[in-house]
């Protein structure tokens, strides 16, 4: 009896284990259906996240190649917006801020340059001043905005701050003695004050807006101004750009509203030749410097050549996804023709009004044939920052990785135990 009780214990055993094994199968089955489920809903959730990255960013959205129409048309004058560009006003713009005397950040002089770019750009356009600090140290970016209020925005930027040392001078004994920076920062300016007269005077109805920055505290990092870094002025303006949109932009515009961001520094020297700098647009570059050929400017504007990697203005911009181009030449490099970077020599003598003018008319004709008010769309320029790139992709990326492992080790430990 007890043998055949034993007998059925035994089979009744077995059958419970049997289902329980098959109970055991049937949930890692169930287990692992839901975690392929999970692993495609969020790959599908990472996917979507990114596409409307690569649908905006890049270049197909509204490519329309814009024919050349003789401004003569339009303006009722026998000349282009390129041809109203003077370089003798550029320069004279130049010798007005050395007049003003070395322009560190924190001193008067710096401050009265300030004041007159603004009084000037008044002139012109709607123009502003945004007061900041670095370590206690007053400064101040100027924003001058013709044809404020359109949903998009093209930018030109400079920075007004003269270098507070000289430390390549060849003359060891000056090189804790400021700069003029009469091309280290002067001609930037000069030559966007000298486009939006020309701008201004057009009369033309554009549907975009013209930015013209001119940023404090660029030129103090390396130990210009003891612990500050270069570029405090972009820096500073892009993250309160982010943090408080509406004391920059108008109705319409954000971030994204940004077209185009072309920086000017450095272009007033002899033998004018830019670099491809590595933050750049590949594609506003191409657009630039091919309208730089076209006028005749072709060792200026070389369209092949080795990359450069400059902490400029720009780089603050170029990393929130904007399509931006650095015109700076190649200052490390002594036999490039202009070998004054950051010595007591940039001054007024080393100034060329060809290098101006070569600068003034070719972003002037860039203007004109990018956002020209016949073309139904204008042209959107990939960025640098590319899916991949984007932060919140790495972290979705990152988040999904990790969660996958995790229950990877979760299962191996449940079917080991
Ligand atoms: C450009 C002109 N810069 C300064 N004057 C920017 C710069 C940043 C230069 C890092 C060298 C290194
Ligand atoms: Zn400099």
């Amino acid at each position: 009896m007890s043998g055949i009780n034993n007998f059925f214990l035994r089979k009744d055993l077995k059958m419970k284990n049997k289902k329980c094994f098959s109970f055991l199968k049937l949930n890692m089955k169930k287990k692992l259906i839901n975690f392929i489920r999970f692993f495609l809903i969020s790959s599908i959730i990472f996917v979507s996240l990114g596409m409307p990255i690569i649908i905006i960013s890049p270049s197909e959205t509204s490519l329309q190649i814009p024919e050349y129409i003789p401004l003569n048309s339009q303006l009722g004058l026998n000349t282009t917006l390129a041809d109203q560009f003077n370089p003798t006003y550029a320069y004279n713009n130049i010798q007005t801020q050395l007049d003003f005397g070395y322009r560190i950040p924190g001193t008067n002089e710096n401050l009265e340059c300030a004041n007159w770019i603004n009084n000037q750009m008044q002139n012109y356009s709607e123009s502003e001043i945004y007061n900041f600090t670095v370590d206690d140290v007053s400064c101040r970016n100027v924003i001058s905005r013709v044809n404020p209020n359109m949903s998009q925005i093209a930018v030109f930027a400079a920075h007004y701050d003269s270098r507070a040392i000289a430390e390549k001078d060849l003359d060891t004994s000056l090189r804790d003695t400021p700069i003029l920076g009469a091309n280290d920062g002067g001609s930037g300016v000069a030559v966007l004050m000298e486009m939006a007269r020309v701008l201004a005077a057009s009369k033309i109805n554009w549907n975009i807006s013209f930015w013209f920055v001119f940023f404090d505290a660029e030129d103090q990092g390396n130990s210009g101004i003891n612990g500050w870094d270069w570029c405090e002025g972009s820096k500073w303006m892009i993250n309160e750009m982010k943090n408080q949109p509406d004391v920059y932009f108008r109705k319409t515009q954000s971030l994204e509203s940004i077209n185009s961001f072309i920086l000017l520094d450095m272009v007033g020297g002899d033998n004018l030749k830019f670099i491809h700098e590595i933050h750049d647009s590949d594609e506003l570059r191409q657009t630039v410097f091919e309208i730089g050929h076209s006028l005749g400017y072709e060792s200026t504007f070389p369209l092949e050549d080795a990359e450069h990697n400059i902490e400029d203005d720009h780089v603050p911009f170029a990393q929130e996804g904007i399509p931006t181009l650095d015109l700076i030449i190649d200052f490390d490099d002594l036999t490039c023709g202009w070998p004054y970077h950051h010595t007591t020599a940039d001054n007024i003598d080393n100034i060329s009004q060809d290098s101006l003018k070569i600068t003034g008319r070719t972003v002037l004709q860039f203007i004109y044939e990018t956002y020209n008010p016949e073309l139904d769309f204008f042209k959107k320029f990939s960025s640098k920052e590319t899916f991949f790139s984007n932060p919140f992709v790495i972290g979705a990326g990152i988040l999904i990785i990790g969660v996958s492992i995790a229950i990877l080790i979760k299962k191996a430990t449940t079917m080991n135990g």
